[in-house]
């Protein structure tokens, strides 16, 4: 029998990264979508690379994906690539809504045009429920998105939900919450974190500026979100699903936890800094992932302490490699 066959968009970031690995490990023929650019980010698909195919399209881009599309022929697309940083959407709203938003219609034509066959995974966030009308949230739950961000992700969301109603696709939004890991981007926090903690234990850094220490987040290991993103394409019929670890905890008690993880008290080196502070917030994120468990029979593995003492584990021996320590 011939290998099924998957197109992942935003295989150089975190999540494509894991889902490449997942599915290489299930027997699939992998196919990478990546932009082009002058430097070459390959870092996260470095180990996978011979096992893998890349090819090049941009979601700004109809044409390369109706292009790829009909030369790969995909059995399943797992739409991973946006603008995904939250803070980026407030300075380049127009691009984030183009790619973030928009690229997920343009994937959806694309599939409706070429082969209305095909099984679609879309990124959808726990940022579209923003300031939040029910704790937990659920796939129930009503949307109110904070950030310019957030509001492309609705809008994903819901073409999603409408080109499988309208046409009949089998197209999934998984609504994921905060997932991390040590590919994570060093730009979000928990990796902002535990790489200074790596830092200033090695003596290669002194202090770390952060914005919010209120706001919560349920976050979870991206290893084992990937799975779910799965599981919902291999089920009989397409649906939607929440995602996460059903608890949350504070930015203070992330610090508290990587910090103490190596003996540190992060009161002596956290300052706050309102660069850092967002013109709207999401206060608080917890999932009630109830629906992913009956159904798809999902359960995270790895806990918050543990994901994030690996983080702080991972930036040690990074930091200590890079640096002959
Ligand atoms: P990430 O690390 O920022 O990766 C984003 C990926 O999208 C990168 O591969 C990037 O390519 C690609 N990309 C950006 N613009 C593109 C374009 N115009 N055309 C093609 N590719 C483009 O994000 P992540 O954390 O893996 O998240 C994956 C997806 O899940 C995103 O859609 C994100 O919004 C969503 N999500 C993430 C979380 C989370 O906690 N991680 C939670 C809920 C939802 P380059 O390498 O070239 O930049
Ligand atoms: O790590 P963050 O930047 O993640 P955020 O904004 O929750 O978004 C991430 O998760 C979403 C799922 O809910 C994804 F859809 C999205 O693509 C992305 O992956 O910030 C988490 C919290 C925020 O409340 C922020 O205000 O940490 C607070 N925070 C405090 N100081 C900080 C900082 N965030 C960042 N990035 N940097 C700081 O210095």
């Amino acid at each position: 029998m011939s290998k099924r066959r998957a197109l992942i968009t935003g295989i150089t970031g975190q999540d494509g990264s894991y889902l490449a690995d997942f599915l290489l490990e299930q027997g699939y023929e992998v196919i990478g979508m990546v932009r082009r650019t002058s430097t070459i980010n390959f870092a996260r698909i470095h180990h996978i690379q011979d096992k893998i195919t890349l090819v090049s399209g941009d979601l700004l881009d109809q044409g390369s994906i109706l292009a790829i599309l009909q030369e790969y022929k995909p059995q399943e697309i797992y739409n991973l690539a946006a603008q995904s940083f939250v803070p980026a959407s407030w300075k380049q709203p127009v691009f984030t809504g183009e790619v973030t938003a928009l690229g997920v219609t343009r994937m959806l034509e694309g599939i409706r045009t070429v082969n209305p066959e095909i099984r679609f995974y879309q990124a959808s966030s726990s940022e579209m429920f923003g300031k939040v009308q029910e704790v937990p949230q659920k796939e129930s739950t009503p949307f109110y998105p904070r950030s310019p961000y957030g509001v492309a992700k609705v809008y994903g969301h819901w073409i999603t939900v409408n080109y499988r109603e309208s046409y009949d696709l089998f197209a999934c939004s998984g609504i994921l919450f905060n997932h991390e890991s040590p590919r994570r981007g060093l730009e979000f926090v928990t990796r902002k974190i535990t790489y200074n903690v790596a830092k200033i234990k090695l003596g290669l850094s002194q202090q770390l500026a952060l914005g919010n220490l209120d706001s919560k987040r349920d976050w979870g290991f991206a290893g084992d979100y990937v799975r779910a993103m799965w599981l919902m394409l291999q089920q009989d019929s397409p649906d939607d699903y929440v995602v996460g670890t059903g608890e949350t905890h504070s930015v203070e008690e992330l610090c508290e936890t990587a910090f103490s993880y190596l003996g540190l008290d992060w009161h002596d080196y956290v300052i706050q800094d309102p660069r850092f502070m967002r013109p709207a917030e999401v206060d608080l994120l917890v999932s009630d992932p109830g629906k992913a468990r009956r159904v798809l029979g999902w359960e995270p593995d790895v806990s918050f302490t543990e994901l994030i003492q690996m983080m702080v584990d991972a930036d040690l021996a990074t930091l200590k490699k890079e640096h002959n320590l």
